[in-house]
């Protein structure tokens, strides 16, 4: 019994087929100085006049004053000019003597989901007396760019003190305004205020006056005014120690504006040996009791202008230093004369700080003071997350603004002391990168420490009713140096408000070649994303010139997730790895599955231009709008020197089907016979169609795409087993066709094709040699560009029809021989997706 059947399988082939859909020829483009690092931070906005790309430039102003600032630079008007915000001069802290000079404002840049950005400065300082402390500060820009608020978290200068100067006011000073210049410059070294400094002024000669209350002035500059016009006591006795006691009995007083329990200091400057030096040791032993501390300021203008002995010199200075309290090197001071006061101003100022520093209930003195808050940002549904790497010796921490109140962990909130050795959290800079994620449970947080014990870790952790950090997991780093947790991404891939993916950046991860390639881990499914591994330059490396160290190409220095990109549903990935091809950098863009990530990346941007003007392209990426009105996300990728606009293309989805006519054949059976030419043999048509529809919604606008397709039938075989019914009687194997379709049509096609006699007698055995019949089509205008061309797929994707047979008997075979093509021709494909741009006429493309 032979049973005989053909069985007809087709494959389509797609011969111009795209995994992307970012338009890297048609940019729009910002620049700026490389030097200013313009281009360091990069964010989409939109606001009434329209769209812009936001783009920080942390030293802008430099080289004397690195402010940095952040430019808007608007999109779809006449001119693409960027246009500085000055932010630095209208970021202010009130009642801070600020320091802007290289405040690095724009290096943190976040735009707020409910309008405006914030825009962070963590390099901002502020002085405390000659102390310079770093605080960072955060700034709030509305959407019209006006600057709503700025903070920062500081420690108020200094602890509370009340300050008394005991001023010898008799004849033999000279000049007064020395002493006047020496009090205003002073007191310009204090913070003066009711919670900060108090400052009274007691000035004696032969007897002895109040000249300020404690209480009196609540600012500095008012008290500077005042001493500017204070006058000479005079008198011709130096009554210092009914001065001093004095001070210590009534300056000193409630009534005067001393508050109980704070820090009594006194400052005593004079010329001269006292009058009333017998009663030293009891005065001294009450400011002793009282617990003033004393500062002792022997001034010797009058001992040189009177060419006084060396030894009546020692008996002065010996009576200061017995006033000075202990140690007497740091309380004690002697100038030549009235007019050298003022070199000991800052000496002075920087001791009264230092006790200022060690009084009062802290345990440490370095707190918040160098935090540098706002190294990072995040805005999460519950208040705005500000890393700040510098808090608490730079193991760091997360200070977070709601609406209920500041979050501001203390120093071992991040840390269990009895699990971990101490030293692993040091410099640890815990608050590299904050973000947040949202799951069923509620909100999570997840900030980086880099430095962790060398090998980083990510902290991912709740607040708990009291607001204090309850820690829910941690993650490791696993190489030394790697800076895991640097870089901190959350992903909604399903766009139902719930994380589904963290990814962790290590961007100085080293690959196989010692070379810094980065790493980017994804959490959830625990794999890791990797750079083209690509050679570079070393010093080690023989053979090149030129050495671009480091080297790698620091994958994960950016992490940014992007709203869909090719618009199948599933928010997307894009990846900076600015280091890459010598500096130059590119970008990898990942496109979202389900709840999770595709492993391979779908397209990789290499930075244009010649590397010099701009270089690290991808350091910064956002991409969450629509900046031209397509409906589709376009993505912004910044370098240092400037930063691109990419346009999404289209998308446009290609249906293909193909059905037989007759469905089933037996060639036993001579039903579906047929005459042609000279030839008699079974024959069946195939009906070819295609549906177009572009994927974004534009109504007005009817795109079309030329279409090319050829049927090859039996393709894998040398030679055919049927051939199309043709009027000048070829017997041609293939044949191609072209049309035009419209977008939201269907095109169908029909052909009819004659199987070969000796199909009709081949044993069942050799079922298993018939090979596809290929059906290869392709967009007939695809001028793709020369970046889109480089991407296509070398593999052919192919879906697969075929003409049943009419028997059961064979099924199990049919279905290997489909199998088998479905995997040579890779998963696909009732379902495809032509790429068309639209903004670029009507060039249309395919995408898979
Ligand atoms: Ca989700
Ligand atoms: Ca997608
Ligand atoms: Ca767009």
């Amino acid at each position: 019994m032979r049973n005989l059947y053909c069985t007809f399988i087709f494959a389509v082939l797609l011969t111009c087929v795209f995994s992307f859909n970012v338009d890297q020829k048609n940019s729009l483009s910002f620049s700026g100085p490389l030097e200013d690092m313009f281009g360091y931070t990069v964010q989409q906005f939109e606001n009434s006049e329209g769209k812009w790309v936001l783009i920080g430039s942390p030293l802008s102003g430099q080289p004397s004053k690195r402010t940095g600032d952040v430019y808007k630079c608007p999109v779809g008007r006449d001119n693409n000019n960027c246009i500085k915000l000055e932010l630095p001069k209208n970021t202010t802290i009130p009642n801070l003597r600020e320091v802007k000079e290289n405040m690095t404002m724009g290096s943190t840049l976040v735009t707020n989901p409910k309008g405006g950005f914030l825009a962070c400065g963590p390099q901002y300082g502020y002085k405390c007396g000659p102390q310079h402390f770093i605080s960072g500060v955060c700034t709030n820009v509305s959407s019209s760019f006006q600057i709503l608020n700025s903070f920062t978290k500081y420690q108020e200068c200094g602890k509370e003190m009340d300050l008394v100067i005991v001023l010898d006011g008799s004849n033999s000073i000279y000049p007064w305004s020395s002493i006047t210049e020496f009090l205003n410059k002073f007191i310009g070294r204090l913070e003066i205020g009711p919670k900060q400094t108090q400052v009274g002024i007691v000035s004696y000669g032969e007897t002895v006056s109040h000249q300020v209350n404690l209480s009196q002035f609540d600012n500095m500059p008012a008290l500077r005014d005042f001493v500017q016009v204070l006058p000479q006591h005079t008198g011709t006795k130096t009554m210092t120690f009914l001065g001093i006691d004095t001070a210590r009995e009534e300056a000193f007083m409630p009534e005067r504006g001393a508050r109980p329990g704070v820090k009594k200091v006194m400052v005593i400057v004079t010329d001269g040996e006292s009058h009333d030096y017998y009663n030293l040791q009891k005065v001294i032993k009450a400011c002793e009791h009282d617990d003033i501390e004393r500062f002792g300021i022997a001034v010797l203008g009058d001992y040189g202008r009177q060419n006084k002995s060396l030894s009546e010199v020692q008996k002065f200075i010996k009576e200061i230093q017995n006033i000075s309290s202990e140690p007497i090197q740091d309380h004690f001071f002697n100038v030549s004369d009235e007019a050298a006061l003022v070199n000991i101003v800052d000496t002075l100022g920087s001791r009264i700080l230092a006790l200022e520093a060690t009084s009062g209930n802290s345990t440490s003195p370095i707190q918040m003071e160098m935090s540098q808050t706002g190294f990072s940002a995040h805005t999460s549904n519950e208040g705005v997350l500000l890393g700040a790497v510098g808090a608490y010796e730079w193991n760091g921490t997360v200070v977070m603004y709601t609406p209920g109140g500041d979050v501001v962990p203390g120093k071992d909130a991040f840390f269990d002391p009895l699990k971990e050795a101490r030293n692993e959290r040091l410099a640890a800079y815990l608050g590299y990168d904050v973000q947040s994620a949202s799951t069923s449970e509620g909100e999570l947080y997840i900030t980086g420490a880099p430095r962790y014990n060398h090998t980083g870790r990510v902290v991912i952790y709740r607040l708990d009713e009291n607001n204090r950090i309850v820690i829910s997991q941690i993650l490791k780093g696993e190489q030394i140096g790697s800076y895991f947790g640097s870089v901190l991404q959350t992903v909604d891939v399903d766009n139902d408000s719930l994380t589904d993916l963290l990814l962790v950046g290590a961007p100085m991860y080293m690959g196989p070649e010692k070379d810094e390639q980065g790493r980017v881990y994804v959490y959830r499914l625990k794999y890791t994303l990797k750079p083209i591994n690509q050679s570079c330059c070393t010093l080690q490396s023989a053979g090149c010139t030129n050495k671009n160290e480091p080297c790698g190409a620091r994958f994960g220095t950016a992490i940014a997730a992007v709203t869909d990109l090719n618009l199948d549903g599933y928010n997307d990935v894009a990846i900076g790895a600015p280091f890459e091809n010598d500096h130059r950098g590119a970008v990898y863009i990942y496109h979202g599955d389900q709840k999770s990530l595709k492993k391979k990346f779908v397209q990789h941007i290499p930075a244009g231009g010649d590397g010099e003007k701009v270089k690290f392209f991808g350091q910064s990426i956002h991409g969450v709008m629509d900046l031209n009105g397509d409906g589709i996300t376009d993505i912004t990728i910044g370098g240092l020197g400037g930063a691109s606009l990419f346009w999404s293309r289209d998308v446009a989805e290609l249906h293909a089907s193909m059905t037989f006519n007759p469905s089933k054949v037996n060639l036993q059976q001579i039903e579906h016979q047929c005459e042609h030419g000279n030839r008699k043999s079974i024959c069946a048509k195939t009906n070819l169609c295609f549906t177009y529809r572009v994927k974004s919604n534009q109504p007005t606008v009817k795109t079309t795409a030329n279409m090319t397709y050829t049927i090859t039938l039996d393709s894998l075989r040398a030679t055919s087993r049927a051939s199309f019914i043709s009027k000048d009687l070829k017997n041609d194997r293939r044949t191609t066709q072209k049309f035009t379709i419209m977008d939201g049509t269907k095109e169908c096609m029909e052909k009819t094709f004659m199987m070969s006699a000796s199909c009709v007698f081949l044993p069942v055995q050799s079922l298993t040699l018939f090979s596809a019949q290929s059906v290869q089509f392709s967009v007939a205008d695809c001028k793709c560009g020369t970046f889109m061309l480089k991407a296509l797929h070398q593999r052919p994707l192919s879906f697969n029809q075929h003409l049943e047979r009419s028997q059961e008997g064979l099924h199990h075979r049919q279905r290997l021989n489909v199998t088998h093509l479905f995997q040579t021709g890779s998963a696909c494909v009732h379902h495809m997706k032509a790429l068309h741009n639209r903004t670029n006429t009507n060039k249309s493309q395919l995408l898979w």
